[in-house]
């Protein structure tokens, strides 16, 4: 049976190397799927992170869909005709997540908005590159933390 001595060295060595170690990255829109019709967004939205600095890549036919930014009541209602903050047409549109908050776009197709075409998210703030040592001391004390919970955890074994 491994010690406990074992069991923290090799948890402590998992924390290490789960310090964040975080990059931007380049979110497809409904993964292999892409940006169509009879796709659940809100659960896939649920299954991944939207972090400060990712892209986020609309899919699709052009020919067929495109991508309207809009407000939280024009995303509800389905309203794409009045008040988009911004429209993409590309079929391989790439959007810079440049600001924390919430998001939503839909398809410039009434109707596949109103079947689900319709994607809401939350830009959660990055934990690094820290752009400053204000940031970076926060990112440190959060690894710090997740540290201490993990040492604490190994005690209980
Ligand atoms: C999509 O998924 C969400 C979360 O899993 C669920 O609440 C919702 O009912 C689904 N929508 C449809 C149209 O199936
Ligand atoms: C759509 O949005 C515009 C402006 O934002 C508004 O005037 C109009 O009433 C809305 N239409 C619907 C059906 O919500
Ligand atoms: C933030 O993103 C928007 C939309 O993607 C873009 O138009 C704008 O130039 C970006 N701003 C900065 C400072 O990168
Ligand atoms: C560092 O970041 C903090 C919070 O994000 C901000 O209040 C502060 O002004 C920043 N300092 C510098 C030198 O940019
Ligand atoms: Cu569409």
């Amino acid at each position: 049976m491994a010690s406990k001595l074992q069991v923290l060295a090799v948890l402590l060595a998992i924390a290490t190397v789960m310090v964040p170690v975080a990059m931007a990255a380049d979110i497809v829109v409904g993964d292999d799927n892409g940006w169509r019709q009879d796709f659940n967004y809100t659960e896939w939205a649920s299954n991944n992170m939207f972090m400060l600095g990712d892209n986020l890549v609309f899919k699709y036919d052009r020919a067929i869909h495109s991508v309207v930014a809009v407000g939280g009541d024009d995303f509800r209602t389905c309203n794409v005709s009045n008040g988009a903050i911004k429209r993409f047409d590309s079929g391989n549109d790439v959007i810079q997540l440049n600001t924390t908050g919430k998001r939503w776009y839909v398809c410039g197709v009434v109707e596949h908005c109103i079947n689900g075409q319709k994607l809401a998210i939350e830009v959660l703030p990055a934990m690094s590159p820290p752009p400053n040592s204000s940031t970076s001391n926060q990112v440190m004390s959060h690894a710090y933390q997740t540290l201490m919970a993990v040492l604490i955890a190994a005690m209980m074994i």
